[in-house]
């Protein structure tokens, strides 16, 4: 080796104009030092790592070959994409990554000409890139567009709907399966199967033969040898059918970690007459840095680290999050109860059904990345005489919302739904978001809806979901630790449709749902210290509606004060409609909601974002005050003077 210092590359490395002007024998020190800067950077602000180390080599000759970004890169859910954007002009602000302000986690369009659309929910890759590819075709243009797809993505039925869909962009789209046999957890089902298979096969471990044969047996451009062009297509797959079945033209598996095997193909699948094209590239999650690669879940996604030894900075111990209590709750409802069974949907530690996995393996179902299965596999299990709990996070649940209609609630089957990651949540910003589930849950028929005040109010409403048999029930509770009440040795059984009155006032009342009820608490202390005597109720359930209690508390305080982390449209417009209905504000009456504002709220701190919502204390007692000068709260969401 030679002793000469090594200058380095990444700063001459701005876009990938820059990147294109190198050659291609510098290009395994960039993807090096590429991989050094993702690592330093998501030690300092944590997030996802993994997944972004897997690609770095797939980003560099990706945009080394395509003509980003008139060729349109889209990378699926957006998680991997922190090389991708440190190579398209964002390096100076990749500090910012997560935090109020700064980049955002995942693509987005406002960000960048690099990001022609955002994500953050998986498996829309392939969709938006066909249209891409469609909209150039009927445009008459020739851009080309690059869906990126990781395994676990691939099992949700969208992508194959996409792929059912994608001949007519011909050789305008390709798309990239980023194999790295891995979700978040080990990938379930026949897919995950399939793809081994292919990749255990002889001709992948001979793929440097493979690749050798393939550079030199390919003509350039493709299109002037179409006989050629179906051996590249065909003859090179091993065991593509299911794609070839689906109308791609299937290449692969390629070793996506070695730039001399991805550069040729790469360049010769942009050259291509035919199309469409998915290329199966073979990658390791966290590959390059030993603390990833020999984590169980390869780091997926970290808090900040020392980036020599890998180890995560640990907050300071509090008490359990909602997810561990929820988790605990059901465990032992399962243990007294047979017919408990859980579901998630490739989250088994973000909704803490890893630790039911260990104990009840053949009551857990892992369905992939695949929430409307999910919600109608749970629907045939509770028809059947099962008790399904769905657990989901609120954001992913959205898009099984017409199964929740159309095969639980319109059926009244009695699945229960545990909705984690409820409310704000920080850093994951608005994609992730818990924002509509009251409004979307409370509006139908049949449906029980309950939010938990607290972490012993949350063992409360599983021992009472695991209970209820009429019909289907949600319950819902935030991201992040509890408060750390007590936990109840034996959970109650709550009645549905019942809220409790936590303290009581006589002048102002605040309706409260959910984990905001510590605020609300707060909020009355002051209000009773400027001699507004003041009530609070936690209503436990959006749906039904406790109206025996909501019309007492109307009539007999002046100011009454909706309060729930969640969209327009939930606790308040029912307790709106409900005061409508029954003329209790016909007598003067002054109410106000408070939720969320009608923003996608950007990711920050969580208390930024709740001053940001007026969902804290300082905007009740404020909303209190003006309701009762002016009669008046302004806009919600307005910054405060
Ligand atoms: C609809 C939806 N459900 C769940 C998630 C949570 N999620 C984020 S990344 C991920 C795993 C993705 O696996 P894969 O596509 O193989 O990418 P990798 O992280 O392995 O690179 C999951 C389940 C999501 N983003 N979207």
């Amino acid at each position: 080796m030679s002793d000469r210092p090594v200058t380095p590359l990444l700063d001459k490395v701005d876009t990938p104009a820059d990147l294109r002007r190198l050659k291609p024998e510098q290009l395994r020190q960039l993807a090096d030092e590429l991989r050094a800067e993702m690592i330093s950077v998501v030690g300092v602000t944590g997030g996802h790592l993994g997944s972004g180390l897997g690609v770095v080599e797939l980003t560099t000759a990706l945009h080394y070959v395509f003509n980003t970004p008139e060729d349109k890169l889209i990378w699926d859910v957006g998680h991997q994409a922190y090389p991708h954007k440190i190579l398209t002009g964002r390096r100076d602000r990749i500090r910012t990554l997560r935090q109020g302000g700064g980049l955002s986690g995942f693509t987005q369009r406002a960000e960048s000409e690099y990001d022609p659309f955002g994500a953050a929910h998986s498996s829309t890759s392939i969709s938006a890139a066909l249209g891409f590819a469609v909209a150039n075709k009927l445009a008459g243009k020739p851009g080309k567009a690059i869906a990126v797809i990781g395994d676990g993505s691939m099992s949700a039925g969208m992508a194959y709907e996409a792929m059912n869909n994608a001949e007519q962009a011909g050789n305008r789209l390709v798309v990239i399966l980023n194999d790295n046999d891995m979700s978040i957890a080990p990938p379930v089902g026949g897919l995950s199967a399939y793809l081994a298979r292919i990749v255990s096969s002889a001709p992948f471990l001979n793929l440097r033969d493979l690749a050798k044969k393939l550079v030199k047996r390919l003509p350039r451009p493709l299109a002037d040898a179409a006989r050629k062009t179906d051996e590249f297509a065909r003859g090179m797959a091993i065991g593509g059918t299911l794609f070839e079945e689906l109308g791609f033209y299937y290449v692969g598996p390629i070793d996506g970690h070695n730039l001399d095997h991805l550069i040729p193909v790469l360049e010769n699948v942009r050259d291509a007459a035919e199309g469409p094209i998915l290329i199966h590239v073979v990658t390791k999650k966290g590959h390059g840095y030993a603390p990833a690669e020999q984590a169980a879940d390869k780091y997926h996604g970290v808090q900040k680290f020392d980036v020599i030894t890998g180890e995560q900075v640990k907050g300071p111990a509090g008490p359990p999050s909602y997810t561990a209590v929820f988790a605990k709750a059901l465990l032992a409802e399962a243990e007294r109860d047979s017919t408990i069974c859980a579901i998630t949907a490739a989250m088994p530690s973000g909704t803490g059904l890893d630790k039911f996995q260990q104990k009840f393996p053949e009551r857990t179902f892992d369905v992939g990345i695949a929430e409307q299965h999910a919600v109608t596999f749970a629907a045939g299990l509770a028809a059947q005489g099962q008790r399904p709990f769905c657990a989901i996070y609120s954001t992913f649940l959205q898009r099984a919302y017409d199964q929740v209609v159309h095969d639980v609630a319109i059926q009244n089957l009695p699945v229960r739904f545990a909705i984690d990651r409820a409310g704000l949540v920080g850093a994951d910003g608005s994609t992730h978001a818990g924002s509509f589930d009251i409004t979307y849950l409370a509006t139908l028929p049949n449906m029980v809806v309950m939010a938990a005040a607290d972490e012993a109010e949350l063992v409360h409403m599983v021992h009472t979901a695991a209970l209820y048999d009429d019909g289907p029930i949600a319950l819902r509770y935030p991201r992040g630790n509890g408060i750390g009440v007590e936990l109840p040795a034996k959970p109650q059984k709550l009645e549905i449709g019942k809220g409790r009155i936590v303290r009581e006032g006589k002048k102002v009342v605040i309706l409260s749902l959910g984990t905001r009820l510590e605020e609300a608490l707060k909020a009355a202390d002051r209000l009773d210290a400027q001699g507004l005597s003041t009530t609070v109720a936690d209503l436990r359930f959006a749906k039904p509606l406790d109206a025996k209690l909501i019309r007492k508390l109307c009539t007999t305080h002046e100011v009454v004060l909706t309060v729930e982390e969640g969209a327009v449209g939930g606790l308040g417009a029912h307790v709106l409609t409900l005061a409508s209905d029954e003329g209790l504000v016909d007598a003067g009456l002054k109410i106000r909601t408070l939720r969320l504002p009608d923003i996608f709220q950007a990711q920050d701190k969580p208390e930024k974002q709740y001053a940001e919502a007026r969902l804290d204390a300082d905007a009740m007692v404020d909303t209190v005050l003006k309701a009762l000068r002016h009669n008046s709260v302004g806009v919600v969401g307005e910054a405060r003077a």
